[in-house]
């Protein structure tokens, strides 16, 4: 469920529309709208701009990653090497398909001008001459809407030739993918893009050195790209007067679950899930909270201790998290913890890629002991065992996808661990699943 950015009801202190800021105005997809609410406005900015300026800019602005991992943007656009004849490509990640996280499509719909208007300023920052976005193939409409905004922004000069200047053309491709989690791994993604099947490679070389055709290429996610030009129409003063001094911004943070509320809301940076639910209405009436994901289920589930840990990313790192996608997955009372734990595994051991050992066999064995687990044909022996396979996916896994099949795993034993021993003595789950509107 998404749309309910900007909120008027909600105290301006903690709210901050700017992506969703145009979500309820007609049309807001077009161009005509984008334009009539300040859009392309960065674009001129950048353009006055010299390319290593634009860069230093976007660095001095704190802007980090917002696909996961939250690696400084500037400093990544930084890594291509200039002065080389190979080149630059950019490719904007818009593979989305973390368990929870929905912020990337919405904005797409709603909003695909201030992705591409970002990407014409990277673009220009990077000297590139050809950007790529790699949808999600499932999403059909944001497709069609994401063509034809693509046309729109061709039709107005501010892509195809001389976009970036006299003689600087720039091409941008729309690609949509065939609906595996594993490409939206940065690495895996481009060897899909390039026809391939899609599996990670070796990092280093990082894709800012060896990317796409083997040539220097950014990788960012849609959000990322799309919050720079308001970086440059409104300043980085005024970015940074948002959240903290590491995590500076404004942000999407998708609700979803047991909340009254679902949905989208844009804020600062380091804003706690207290003032959240505040926002969203809180826990369904009748109910509590009970356990929550910050960031997709790839980041370890924290519960009701954790309520008021800025949501930024050394907030979630010093409770032992992540902040990740800022996918807030709610759960209440009535939800249990195995069974939800047992459907995320079910996930990684479905999408896992196959190409190493710890995580091929390992997600396949966490599925069969959580399912025992769940049916209530588990062993007490079985939680070290799910804690030893975990510990020998995590870490010495090829790629992210391992850490995030391990992560819910640790994190509900850690804070669980009584509820998966009543599971196992009382030869059952001791949930009714017909009081959680979650799995029903
Ligand atoms: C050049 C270096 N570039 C790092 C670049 C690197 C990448 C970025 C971050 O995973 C996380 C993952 C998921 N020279 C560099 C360099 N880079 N060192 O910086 O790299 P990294 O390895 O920290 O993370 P990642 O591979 O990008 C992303 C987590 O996000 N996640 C999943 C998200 C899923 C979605 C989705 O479905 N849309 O976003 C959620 O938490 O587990 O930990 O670009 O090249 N020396
Ligand atoms: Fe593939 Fe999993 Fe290994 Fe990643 S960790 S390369 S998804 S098998």
């Amino acid at each position: 469920s998404t749309g309910s950015a900007g909120s008027t009801a909600s105290p301006d202190k903690l709210l901050a529309p700017v992506l969703s800021a145009t979500w309820d105005q007609p049309e807001s997809w077009s161009l005509r709208t984008y334009r009539d609410h300040g859009g392309y406005a960065g674009l001129r900015t950048a353009l006055a701009m010299a390319p290593d300026d634009v860069i230093a800019y976007v660095k001095e602005s704190g802007l980090r990653g917002r696909g996961g991992a939250g690696f400084p943007t500037g400093m990544k656009w930084q890594f291509i090497p200039q002065g080389d004849s190979k080149p630059h490509y950019l490719v904007v990640n818009a593979d989305e398909s973390e368990p929870g996280t929905c912020k990337d499509i919405p904005l797409l719909y709603a909003n695909p001008h201030a992705l591409i208007e970002g990407i014409v300023i990277a673009c220009h920052a990077i000297r590139s001459g050809h950007a790529f976005i790699y949808l999600r193939g499932e999403v059909v409409p944001v497709l069609r809407r994401l063509h034809a905004a693509v046309a729109e922004a061709y039709e107005a000069g501010y892509l195809g030739k001389d976009a970036l200047g006299p003689g600087k053309d720039l091409q941008l491709t729309v690609h949509a993918g065939a609906g595996a989690y594993i490409c939206g791994e940065e690495t895996a993604l481009l060897d899909s893009l390039e026809g391939r099947r899609g599996q990670p490679r070796l990092r280093p070389p990082f894709p800012a050195v060896a990317g796409l055709y083997a040539c220097p290429t950014v990788v960012n996610n849609v959000e990322s790209i799309a919050s720079v030009p308001a970086v440059l129409a409104r300043g980085k003063e005024w970015f940074r007067s948002m959240g903290s001094e590491k995590s500076p911004g404004f942000t999407l943070y998708s609700l979803s679950g047991h909340v009254a509320r679902p949905g989208q809301y844009e804020g600062p940076l380091g804003i706690t899930l207290r003032e959240l639910l505040d926002l969203s209405g809180g826990i369904r009436p009748g109910h509590r909270l009970k356990f929550w994901t910050p960031g997709g289920s790839s980041t370890p589930l924290l519960t009701d201790e954790h309520l008021d840990v800025p949501l930024d990313y050394e907030g979630m790192m010093g409770a032992g998290s992540m902040l990740g996608t800022k996918a807030l997955q709610i759960f209440d009372e009535t939800t249990c913890v195995v069974r939800a734990v047992t459907r995320w595994t079910e996930f990684y051991a479905h999408e896992s890629c196959g190409k190493c050992t710890p995580c091929r066999e390992g997600t396949y064995w966490l599925v069969q002991l959580m399912r025992d687990i769940e049916a209530g044909k588990g062993l007490m022996a079985d939680l070290d065992k799910l804690a030893d396979i975990a510990d020998n996916i995590n870490g010495k896994s090829f790629c992210a996808l391992g850490d995030g099949a391990a992560s819910p795993i640790f994190s509900s034993l850690k804070y669980f661990r009584d509820e998966y021993e009543q599971h196992i003595t009382g030869r059952g789950c001791p949930f009714d699943p017909a009081k959680s509107t979650v799995w029903a």
